[in-house]
């Protein structure tokens, strides 16, 4: 595209818009106290409006950071709902729920902007997720509209330092998956120099010699090159021609947000920085070949307009209502009975909704082990849904290092059943990317401790949501094995299930043996929350853990314990591996208790397990997980509250104590739960 065939009036007016609501919020909204927090993109906003010049693919899709507020503005965020969102008034991006320049556009059709998060370099590996969907809806699904549309990541030159930018990076290069990296180098991360970000500084220089990268350079503060620079990065990328990254440099002309007042630069370094504005730059290049001077000045006072009307717009709206904080953390049903559905993310989102399934089991099913159980309802729901796709570490070809894919790559092929390389980061960011576009993955984690590189990426989905009130949510079901096994040790056997009960905005399923892993599976594949189905590595060929396979509607709703014994002595409240022992020592001490295997512990039954208590007067609690802020702290916390007239005894727990998980089976065995010491802890308690 020649510099003549852009709509510059359109660029400058955006330009400008994008300046006039940074100075309105620098001194004037700042300073009132309106706007609480301030990032303000002077010195970026022409690279960011020409790049949305060329974000015209139906399904495009952006990961985008708190400095992209021009872009978002030039892809259909409007002007009263981003001052909406800094004023925290109602109607903005997240009702004050969130600080206003993290902000996120649902599209059905046009350019798509995922939520925005706090933490520098979680846009990369969502932005991968959904390039690869883009790659999965058109080749598999047939849907034309994604075809040539892309992915573009944007971010600063200190992000390009983090774990989700090199995550990201592998993944696009080996998968050849169209991205577009967008990096806005203006020197600094905060204070620190691009130098101590990446060797030298420039990071496109460094990746150079990177293998199936595409790398672009250039300087924003040369208007015109730095335009046909980006049009030619966007087009090879939208052409077929694999993913690129382009570094562009600008000077980030204020602090880096409202409180930063840049002492780390010299008044000379300042001086320099404004000679270099692109926007200043901008007008000497095109005033007056391309633009009369007159016509720069309407855009400019048009942009001001605008901003001003905007304010007064939003001084009329009213605040968030206080009342409604709780809502959204998880998918909430309407007075009519229908989904209150979110706007992107998800199957739902495109019309599909899966079949309710049936709570009755089949008793006459083959007998099967748990592994069996996930991988045959695995099977079933990859052949009537075309939108599950699984991955994760060694899934593919071997079929998981427990088997639980084991045979659904061969009959499902390698888009939907794929190995990943080794990023739990790139793993889950990729997930959330994928579950926007509309798919359902079902991503794995190899074992239950090597989902901490994943941490920010698996917290930031749970709270997607309520971040955005409802705008967007990314629905998955990420199954990790982990507890013990013949032994134990630090690394895969730890089952530390709390760790998602604070992670907000997760569903978690912990069953304790076949048919409540194929129901609670198939209700987390068929729900509309992202959800942790947890494996136990001793139950997957356990013997206790074997039952009749169920069926292949068979779902087991969240948040309903089972009675497994039914008594009036005490109430033992379990999970996981332990139900089985606390069976067993019900049995072998004859004392007459009510046995609840939880299930699920977000939700959790906390109606069935009170209505137990408060009948049998005495609770038990056994898990496997640590002493100390473990999950049965907080039951016993809810029942102390609700029930303490009803109780007869002091509640007891019994746990692992405060150690990691020991290797050996004699240092295992001493510290785990058992049969004889879950009996002696019922005796005990019975007696009191
Ligand atoms: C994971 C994480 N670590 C630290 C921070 C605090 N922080 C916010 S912005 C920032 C600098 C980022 O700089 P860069 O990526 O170059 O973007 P720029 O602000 O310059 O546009 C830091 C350290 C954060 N938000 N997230």
């Amino acid at each position: 595209m020649e510099a003549a065939a852009l709509d510059w009036p359109a660029v400058v007016r955006q330009i400008a818009t994008s300046r006039a609501l940074d100075d309105l919020e620098e001194s004037v909204l700042l300073p009132e106290r309106k706007v609480l927090y301030q990032f303000c993109a002077r010195g970026h906003e022409l690279t960011q409006v020409l790049l949305a010049h060329h974000l015209i693919g139906v399904r495009d899709g952006v990961g985008a950071y708190y400095r992209s507020r021009p872009l978002a503005l030039c892809l259909g965020l409007r002007l009263e709902d981003a001052l909406a969102s800094t004023m925290m008034r109602a109607g903005g991006m997240s009702e004050g729920r969130d600080i206003g320049v993290v902000f996120n556009l649902p599209r059905k059709s046009g350019p798509c902007v995922l939520p925005v998060c706090g933490g520098v370099g979680t846009q990369y590996t969502p932005a991968v997720g959904w390039a690869q969907a883009l790659r999965y809806r058109a080749r598999v699904l047939g849907d034309a509209e994604c075809e040539n549309s892309i992915a573009v990541a944007h971010g600063g030159d200190a992000s390009t330092a983090t774990n989700g930018f090199w995550a990201a990076l592998n993944i696009v290069t080996t998968e050849r998956l169209p991205l577009l990296f967008f990096i806005e180098d203006n020197g600094y991360g905060i204070s620190v120099p691009s130098r101590q970000q990446t060797p030298e500084g420039n990071i496109a220089k460094n990746l150079a010699a990177f293998r199936g990268l595409r790398v672009l350079d250039g300087d924003a503060s040369d208007p015109l090159k730095a335009a046909a620079l980006i049009e030619d990065a966007v087009g090879g990328v939208r052409g077929g021609g694999g993913p690129a990254l382009i570094r562009l440099t600008m000077p980030r002309l204020s602090g880096h947000s409202g409180q930063d007042t840049q002492t780390y630069k010299s008044a000379d370094e300042i001086a320099v920085e404004k000679d270099r504005d692109p926007f200043a730059r901008l007008r000497t290049q095109l005033v007056p070949q391309y633009l009369s001077a007159a016509q720069w000045d309407l855009e400019i006072s048009r942009a001001g307009d605008a901003v001003a009307e905007a304010l007064a717009r939003v001084e009329g709206r009213d605040t968030p209502d206080p009342a409604q904080v709780g809502r959204y953390l998880f998918s909430e049903i309407g007075a009519d009975g229908a989904t209150l559905l979110q706007q992107q993310g998800g199957i739902r989102c495109d019309g599909i909704v899966p079949p309710p399934g049936t709570p009755h089991a089949n008793p006459q099913g083959p007998r099967i082990n748990l592994v069996t159980a996930v991988r045959r309802t695995l099977d079933h729901e990859l052949a009537v849904n075309p939108r599950v796709l699984i991955f994760g570490e060694d899934v593919g070809r071997k079929g998981g290092v427990h088997a639980a894919t084991l045979g659904l790559q061969e009959k499902f092929g390698v888009e939907r059943v794929f190995d990943t390389s080794l990023s739990e980061e790139g793993i889950i960011g990729r997930a959330v990317g994928m579950a926007a576009a509309g798919l359902m993955p079902v991503p794995e984690i190899q074992f239950r401790k090597y989902a901490e590189p994943a941490a920010e990426q698996l917290n930031d989905c749970g709270t997607m949501r309520w971040r955005t009130v409802n705008r967007f949510a990314a629905p998955m079901v990420v199954r990790i094995p982990g507890g013990f096994f013949k032994c134990g040790d630090p690394w895969h056997s730890q089952s530390n299930e709390v760790q998602w009960l604070h992670g907000l905005g997760w569903r978690v399923a912990m069953p304790s043996n076949a048919e409540d892993a194929v129901g609670l599976l198939r209700s987390s594949l068929r729900g509309n929350d992202p959800t942790i189905f947890f494996e136990h590595r001793s139950l997957l060929d356990g013997s206790w853990a074997r039952r009749a396979y169920p069926g292949d509607e068979f779902v087991v709703p969240f948040g309903k314990a089972s009675l497994l014994r039914e008594g009036t002595a005490l109430t033992v409240v379990s999970w996981g591996a332990m139900v089985e022992r606390c069976e067993k020592a019900i049995d072998t001490t004859g004392i007459s208790a009510d046995l609840l295997d939880l299930r699920s512990l977000s939700p959790w039954d906390r109606e069935a397990t009170l209505a137990s208590v408060r009948k049998t007067r005495r609770c038990l609690i056994v898990h496997e997980d640590t002493l100390t802020a473990g999950f049965g702290a907080e039951i016993a916390a809810v029942l102390a509250k609700e029930a303490f007239f009803d109780l007869d005894a002091p509640i007891e727990r019994l746990t692992m104590p405060d150690v990691p998980s020991p290797h050996s089976p004699l240092l295992l065995a001493q510290v785990l739960p058992s049969v004889a010491t879950i009996s002696r802890a019922l005796q005990s308690l019975a007696a009191i």
